[in-house]
């Protein structure tokens, strides 16, 4: 199954297009990618050819799930993947030259601190489980309702009950509130389809950085879709993943280039170990990964 993500780091690392990105750091990219991978009898879409921190791309989606939306939670559990945002936009608004390190100490240990520049602005969570919700005031006004909608309790409610849906799905893009967001989402649009008592998941993703963030977004999809067949009484089908553009940043040479050497080894499994009252009661202790022995972990930097 590894070999399609392999085959498409070849074409792109060959053929892609080269081009100067938002990060200023330099991509090649195609445009429009399928790749599929079967979830059945508890396989997991988790890469051989490099090691894997599949329990970073757990606590995440756990963290999304919660509708936070403040690195604060994922930095507690030394999870430091989204801390490089709210540095860069630290160091740039104060001038003040505070290492990584320092910076996440002073977002556990200072509540004001934390809020004041650990938030996200209304990413994911946010949207996924609290889309702002509109009720109609005296005078033709509108104000914000304290619940919005959650979209995630809904699409539960929605496979059970009807299954057949084609519209089985939840969304990030949220493009009322794009701007006050630390970033737009990559992973944007999720939809789920119901065949033969099977649950598929399938991601939109509009932006992909396939050395790095890749590994992670397929687990999660994976992940989630688990998740949902084990709410449902379903069983796991496919996990499907569109990319738009996708890429490889050009300082991932020396990961491209070990990747690309590597064979594909052994096939992982993903064990739910619990069965929680709902999609908002999960925990680390719930997911055990067995039978998965990759080759070592090879580090690229974030382009941030
Ligand atoms: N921006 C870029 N340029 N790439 C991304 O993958 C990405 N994301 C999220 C938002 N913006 C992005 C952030 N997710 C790592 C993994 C996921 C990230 C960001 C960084 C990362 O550095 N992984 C390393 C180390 C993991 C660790 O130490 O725990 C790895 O080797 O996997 C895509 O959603």
């Amino acid at each position: 199954y590894e070999q399609q993500y392999l085959d498409l780091m070849r074409r792109i690392w060959e053929e892609g297009d080269e081009r100067i990105d938002r990060t200023g750091v330099g991509t090649r990219s195609v445009f429009g990618a399928t790749m599929r991978f079967s979830l059945a009898d508890e396989a997991v879409p988790l890469l051989t050819t490099k090691r894997i921190y599949w329990k970073v791309a757990a606590r995440e989606m756990l963290w999304f799930l919660s509708g936070n939306t403040n690195i604060r939670p994922l930095v507690e559990q030394g999870v430091h993947i989204w801390t490089d945002w709210p540095l860069d936009n630290y160091r740039r608004e104060t001038g003040e030259a505070i290492d990584r390190d320092a910076f996440e100490q002073r977002i556990i240990n200072d509540n004001a601190f934390a809020a004041r520049w650990g938030d996200l602005g209304p990413v994911y969570g946010a949207q996924w489980v609290d889309w702002p919700r509109y009720e109609p005031v005296e005078g033709g006004l509108f104000r914000r309702a304290e619940r919005g909608h959650n979209q995630i309790a809904d699409l539960v409610a929605m496979i059970r009950s009807n299954p057949g849906s084609r519209r089985l799905l939840f969304t990030g893009w949220n493009v009322a509130e794009l701007a006050g967001m630390a970033l737009p989402p990559c992973h944007m649009t999720y939809q789920f389809h119901v065949a033969d008592g099977r649950l598929s998941g399938l991601l939109f993703q509009r932006s992909c950085d396939l050395g790095l963030g890749f590994a992670f977004n397929i687990f999660a999809l994976a992940m989630i879709t688990r998740m949902l067949a084990q709410q449902c009484d379903l069983e796991p089908g496919e996990a499907i993943w569109n990319g738009g553009d996708v890429h490889l940043y050009l300082n991932h040479a020396d990961l491209v280039e070990t990747q690309l050497a590597r064979t594909p080894s052994g096939a992982p499994r993903l064990k739910l170990t619990r069965r929680p009252e709902s999609m908002f009661d999960y925990r680390i202790e719930d997911f055990a990964v067995v039978d998965y022995a990759p080759q070592s972990h090879v580090a690229a930097p974030v382009a941030v």
